[in-house]
């Protein structure tokens, strides 16, 4: 069997590298990696290629490969993003609309089908008020998409963009429909925890931030209120729905893009969680409006209904399974504890 060629950007980052990771144990892909960095020494047995530098200045190179699947992780996210915003956008927007324009003159010239695998976020909706966030509880799709942020605006926009050149970039897809074409296919992602590596530059980040903290045996002061909910997700999960979603036929998924849920948590819970596995964690609440202001503006939690029934979405870990079958033991043998 033929190895499917697939890029990977932002293979260093979190989602990248557990990708990386998921896609040489699944096997049939040769794997190349782009990033600002080089590879962990993790992956680099898995990747064929590494290019290593910034995307938007590098993107010519990619005109000579011929890539089945493109997976665009690359980004910088939401915390980060609010205080380099010119930064963001470029590094959020024009890496993508670059990487969008290069599948679909791929797709159109050489007739075949690129697949296109892109994580948005909750960051892409946007809560006018806490009590509106309260009493919207899980919400669908295409409700609230105001994003409050310059990470969310580029997520929302992007999904657009993907939207754009998938069905309407030349104008002539409407009626054809040709098998042919650039396959644009986005997922939601809530908060990710991975117990191997750290996010940096995110606003769910206390998540994780904090139980790696309480693991280590190290204070931790949450940057968010004790009463502050959003949904999050455990890393396998996530690759696990972006590999589901690459395998779906076209034919059977009526939307472009998808949320994911599995567990929606408060930060005082998830202190409480962390308390009860590692008892003495030290953990207080010193609340940055700033940051503050980003979580209030996601929802509490997403309807991942068209997920489930459109290509069989669901999680494997549930709040309990996360803490019991993935993080504590997995974190427990990372520092020893
Ligand atoms: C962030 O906090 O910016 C990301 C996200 C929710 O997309 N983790």
């Amino acid at each position: 069997m033929t190895e499917k060629l697939v890029l990977v950007t932002g293979a260093c980052g979190e989602i990248g590298q557990a990708l990386v990771q998921g896609l040489a144990k699944q096997g049939g892909y040769k794997i190349v990696t782009a990033d600002l960095a080089p590879l962990p020494d993790s992956i680099k047995s898995m990747s064929a290629e590494h290019a290593q530098g910034d995307l938007v200045y590098r993107i010519k190179t990619f005109y000579d490969y011929d890539f089945d699947v493109i997976f665009h992780l690359a980004a910088s996210l939401s915390s980060k993003a609010e205080v380099a915003s010119e930064d963001a956008h470029r590094i959020n927007v024009e890496g993508t609309m670059q990487l969008l324009m290069l599948a679909a003159y791929r797709s159109e010239k050489y007739h075949k089908s690129v697949k296109f695998l892109f994580p948005s976020s909750i960051a892409a909706y946007g809560m006018a008020s806490r009590e509106v966030k309260k009493a919207a509880g899980a919400v669908k799709e295409d409700d609230y998409n105001t994003p409050h942020t310059m990470y969310g605006c580029n997520k929302l926009y992007c999904e657009k963009l993907g939207m754009y050149y998938s069905k309407y970039f030349g104008q002539k897809h409407l009626d054809e429909n040709p098998p042919h074409m650039l396959d644009f296919r986005a997922i939601r992602f809530p908060g990710l925890i991975s117990a191997f590596t750290l996010p940096s530059g995110g606003t769910s980040d206390y998540g994780p931030e904090m139980l790696h903290a309480a693991a280590q045996g190290k204070p931790y002061s949450c940057f968010v209120r004790e009463d502050t909910k959003i949904s999050f997700m455990a890393m396998p999960d996530a690759i696990k729905s972006l590999l589901m979603l690459l395998d779906v036929p076209r034919e059977k998924l009526k939307h472009q893009v998808y949320n994911i849920a599995a567990f929606a948590l408060t930060a005082g819970e998830f202190r409480d969680r962390a308390v009860k596995a590692f008892p003495g964690a030290q953990i207080t609440f010193e609340p940055n409006p700033r940051r503050q202001g980003i979580v209030d503006s996601w929802p509490e939690d997403v309807d991942d209904t068209l997920a489930r029934t459109e290509w069989g979405w669901s999680p494997d870990y549930d709040v309990d399974k996360f803490f019991d079958e993935y993080f504590l033991p997995e974190i427990r043998k990372r520092y020893g504890k």
